[in-house]
């Protein structure tokens, strides 16, 4: 007779279908139960040069396969803490419905599946796309209350309007800082020659952003960063891949060097699950096939699972 523990199906991360980290698969919105709904957004017409996020989802849930072993959780002997045990229930949302040409129609699906997650009770996770999607995203938290945006991104996405496009990936952080309920952003990792003009940054200040370049998060640290975003407040996470350095994170439309590294964005939003509420997250811009290595889908897949691994460690989920 077999051990308890060797018994039923081993399931090794290569065996089987690619949801996020081969958990459940819900098509059924009102039928939520979940603590963690993830959403693909594989939306990328709002790209200004190389397009490819619409392949996002599939390859972020691919490469999230590969941190699916085991059934109790994931041990980290540096925290001496084991992460996401069974009891947080991850469920796969599976995509929004995107119609081609048609940026509206794709986002209002976008919002809708966002929409059914936070009706669940559950912590949206959405995986873009590019990040025009984080506009949906902001606008289904409409009924949420007040909360501060944290940006992790090379470039500031401020623009307001350029010939008509106002829902574009350069846009979003303009659009949430327009929303009553956002009460300000934090803006890490901005650099080099950005889509945004100069009077962009300066509405952005404005409008309550602190903006903070790779070199000065870096001389702050990552604690020093987190304390910036202000004492209390619940905070929602956008994720451009490409605040990265192309070098661990060349799979993304539009590369800028000296990005991050992997523990200066792991170790802030570390921090910031410790000293905040994090009320939701995407993750956006990785295009799977401008990195054959899948170096950049992993990047991502790990990101994700360790932040949630954190803020429900900080919930009381151990
Ligand atoms: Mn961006």
């Amino acid at each position: 007779m077999a051990h308890g523990y060797e018994s039923g199906r081993l399931d090794l991360p290569f065996v089987g279908i690619s949801t996020f980290g081969k958990r459940p698969y819900q098509p059924d919105w009102d039928q939520l139960e979940a603590d963690v709904a993830i959403i693909g957004a594989p939306f990328d017409f709002g790209t200004q040069w190389r397009s490819g996020a619409r392949f996002g989802p599939r390859a972020v849930r691919e490469a999230s396969t590969l941190f699916s072993f085991g059934h109790a959780g994931a041990y980290d002997h540096e925290d001496d803490a084991t992460y996401l045990p069974g009891s947080v229930r991850i469920v796969d949302m599976g995509d929004a419905d995107i119609v081609h040409t048609d940026t509206e129609t794709s986002h209002a699906n976008i919002e809708t599946a966002i929409r059914a997650a936070l009706k669940a009770g559950a912590l949206p996770v959405t995986i873009g796309g590019d990040h025009s999607i984080n506009i949906p995203a902001i606008r289904a938290f409409d009924d949420q209350g007040e909360f501060h945006v944290l940006q992790i991104d090379a470039h500031l996405d401020f623009v307001d309007e350029r010939h008509g496009v106002r829902h574009g990936h350069g846009n979003p952080m303009r659009r949430a800082a327009e929303q009553p309920y956002v009460t300000g952003l934090t803006q890490v990792g901005i650099r080099n020659v950005s889509s945004t003009a100069k009077e962009g940054y300066e509405d952005a200040r404005k409008m309550g952003s602190d903006i903070l370049s790779v070199r000065q998060a870096r001389t702050l640290g990552p604690d020093g960063v987190a304390q910036r975003i202000p004492t209390g407040a619940r905070v929602y996470v956008t994720l451009d891949i490409d605040a990265f350095c192309p070098s661990i994170a060349p799979g993304t439309g539009t590369p800028s060097h000296g990005g991050f590294l992997y523990y200066e964005v792991l170790e802030l939003l570390q921090q910031v699950a410790q000293n905040h509420d994090i009320i939701g997250i995407d993750l956006v811009e990785v295009a799977p096939d401008y990195d054959h290595s899948g170096s950049t889908a992993i990047l991502a897949a790990q990101v994700l699972l360790n932040t949630l691994g954190f803020i429900f460690h900080a919930r009381g989920f151990r």
